[in-house]
């Protein structure tokens, strides 16, 4: 099981709020890819949380928490993600949330299995923009701005640019991979094919499969070796 998440070239990200049959999960599972994140905006709870994980957990696969509700914070996985929605124009997704869950858990966190994602969203019809109030009339300075500020100011591991639900820039996506000192570039949104899924492997460095295993199972599958095969040839 690889935990280096700077070896990561493609994941998974499954909604627990959202349904998936034991034969699709286990295609996704046994897939090839290099982890699973467990995360959604909306819905999430404590027990379609720790379902979904206990399922995932047949599996060698490695499975992530992205923890987007203090309530549905579970043990038993392997790394937890904390997005910190540096666009957001509602604070509480920049640290105020983060403030309350370390309120409640920060003394019992085993601090190794935490990672911090710099989170930047850019399609602002995403549910997720539309809860965090995220600023999403942005140039490519400010994108810059932000991507360094996760770099190098908040020295997050991870800058996620976050198009969910739609394909994103890719030309400003690579442009931000190239500027990053230390962090590993997360890129998810509208991959619901293995060309889209080349383009973005090209762009970023990790490339996020969500909706599509929901919407378009054969092909979001086929993601996994449209990445692999761009990383066979240019390696990152
Ligand atoms: C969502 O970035 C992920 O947080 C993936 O986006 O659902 O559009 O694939 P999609």
């Amino acid at each position: 099981m690889h935990l280096d998440v700077t070896t990561w070239s493609h994941v998974f990200k499954l909604d627990p709020d959202k349904e998936l049959s034991d034969e699709w999960l286990e295609r996704i599972c046994l897939s090839g890819t290099d982890a699973i994140i467990v995360g959604g905006s909306t819905g999430v709870t404590f027990d379609n949380t720790v379902d979904l994980m206990s399922r995932i957990r047949r599996y060698e696969v490695p499975c992530v928490l992205e923890i987007s509700d203090q309530d549905a914070i579970a043990p038993g996985f392997d790394l937890f993600f904390i997005p910190m929605v540096l666009n957001a124009r509602d604070p509480q997704w920049i640290v105020g949330n983060h403030q309350k869950a370390l309120r409640e858990y920060g003394a019992i966190l085993d601090w190794n299995q935490v990672m911090t994602e710099g989170y930047v969203i850019l399609n602002g019809e995403s549910t997720a923009a539309k809860m965090t109030q995220a600023d999403t009339a942005l140039d490519i300075k400010d994108v810059e701005a932000y991507a360094r500020m996760a770099d190098r100011l908040l020295h997050c591991p991870i800058l996620y640019i976050e198009y969910s639900g739609a394909f994103g820039d890719m030309a400003l996506v690579k442009r931000m991979r190239d500027l990053l000192h230390q962090a590993r570039i997360f890129y998810g949104g509208g991959i619901d094919s293995p060309d889209k899924a080349r383009q973005a492997a090209e762009a970023a460095h990790t490339v996020v499969v969500g909706n599509a295993v929901y919407e378009q199972p054969e092909q979001a599958l086929a993601t996994v070796q449209a990445v692999r095969d761009v990383r066979a040839h240019q390696p990152s």
